[in-house]
C-alpha cells in the first residue's frame, strides 16, 4: 500500500490537531525500513543467538569479548543504515507540539540522526561505551573502534556497551520522565514495538488510563491493540508519511 491509501478516524485527526502534549514510543519496527533487523520478526536479529546468551550482564561476565564481538557487528551494520521517513516524521512532530517527548527502546541512534532532540534512549545507545568501574564514565564509542577489549578512556577499566541488558534496571530518571510524559500526554503514538519488554511495555496502558488517546502504528497486531484507540496497520515509513500529510506537516 502507498501512503495515500491509509485513512485515519476524524477523532484521531482532531486529537492530534488540538493536542498540546504528544509522546511517541518506538521500538525496532520503526528502524526496519532503514535495514536494521528487528528482534523478534522473521529477520530477527536474535534468531542466531538466544537473548540470554548475549544481552545480559551474566553473558558479559562469562565472555566479554564474545559480547563485544556481537555488539561491534551490530554497530557496523547500523552505522551503514540511514533514518527512514518514519524517523523524519517523528522529528517533525517534535517541532509541532510544545509538549513533546520521544521514548525509544532502540539503541541504533537513528532518531537522533533524523533530528530528534527531545528523546530518551531508554535502553541505551550502541555508540556509547560505559565504564565497568564507574558508570558515570560514559564516552562516545564510534563504530570504527572494533576492539573486543575496549577500556574506559577516563580510568582504563574495561568498558561495556552503554546498553540496558535483560535483568538490569533502567535509569530511574528515564522511567519517571517517561511515565510522567505519557500520563500528561493528550496523544501517545506507539510505533514499531512488539510490546513484550517491560517496564517500557507498560507505558501505553498508563497513557490510556491517564486519558490519552493511544495510537498503535505497527506492521502487525500486538499486545498493545487492546489498549489502543486506533490501530494503523502497515510499515511505519508509509503510515507515518500518510499521517504527516493528513496533519499538513512539511514534506
Ligand atoms: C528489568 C538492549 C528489573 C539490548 C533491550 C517476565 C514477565 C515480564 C517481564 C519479565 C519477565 N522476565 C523478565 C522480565 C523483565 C525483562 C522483560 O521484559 N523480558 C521480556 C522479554 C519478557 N525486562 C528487563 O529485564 C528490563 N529490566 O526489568 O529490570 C530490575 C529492577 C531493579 C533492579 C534490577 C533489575 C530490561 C529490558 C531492556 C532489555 N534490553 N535492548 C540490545 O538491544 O542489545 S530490549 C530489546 O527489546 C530492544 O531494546 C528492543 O527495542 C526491545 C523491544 O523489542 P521491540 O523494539 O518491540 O522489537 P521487536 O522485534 O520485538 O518488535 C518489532 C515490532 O515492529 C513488531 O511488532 C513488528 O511487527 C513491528 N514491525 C516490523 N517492521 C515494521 C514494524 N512496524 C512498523 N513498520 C515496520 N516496517
Amino acid at each position: 500500500m502507498n501512503p495515500s491509501s491509509y485513512s485515519f478516524s476524524p477523532q484521531l485527526i482532531q486529537a492530534l490537531e488540538t493536542a498540546r502534549s504528544v509522546v511517541v514510543l518506538t521500538g525496532a519496527g520503526i528502524s526496519a525500513e532503514s535495514g536494521v533487523p528487528t528482534f523478534r520478526g522473521a529477520d530477527g536479529l536474535w534468531n542466531d543467538y538466544r537473548v540470554e546468551e548475549i544481552a545480559t550482564p551474566e553473558a558479559f561476565a562469562r565472555n566479554s569479548e564474545f559480547v563485544w564481538d556481537w555488539y561491534n557487528y551490530r554497530r557496523k551494520l547500523v552505522w551503514e543504515c540511514r533514518p527512514n521517513p518514519a524517523h523524519e516524521v517523528v522529528a517533525l512532530l517534535e517541532k509541532r507540539y510544545p509538549g513533546f517527548l520521544l521514548v525509544t527502546q532502540n539503541v541504533d541512534g537513528l532518531h537522533r540522526r533524523a533530528g530528534s532532540r527531545k528523546i530518551i534512549e531508554i535502553h541505551g545507545n550502541l555508540f556509547r561505551l560505559r565504564c565497568t568501574r564507574d558508570p558515570d564514565h560514559r564516552h562516545d564509542h564510534p563504530p570504527e573502534n572494533s576492539s573486543t577489549t575496549p577500556t574506559c578512556p577516563t580510568c582504563g577499566a574495561p568498558g561495556r556497551p552503554d546498553i540496558v541488558w535483560f535483568g538490569e534496571a533502567l535509569d530511574p530518571e528515564d522511567i519517571d520522565r517517561s511515565m510522567e510524559a505519557v500520563t500528561s500526554s493528550d496523544v501517545t503514538l506507539v510505533i514499531g514495538t512488539s510490546g513484550v519488554v517491560y517496564p517500557v511495555a507498560s507505558l501505553p496502558m498508563l497513557a490510556r488510563r491517564s486519558g490519552a488517546r493511544v495510537v498503535l502504528l505497527n506492521l502487525e497486531p500486538t499486545e498493545h491493540v487492546a489498549v489502543a484507540h486506533d490501530f494503523i496497520q502497515g510499515p511505519a515509513g508509509q503510515t507515518m508519511t500518510a499521517l504527516a500529510r493528513e496533519l499538513g506537516l512539511p514534506e
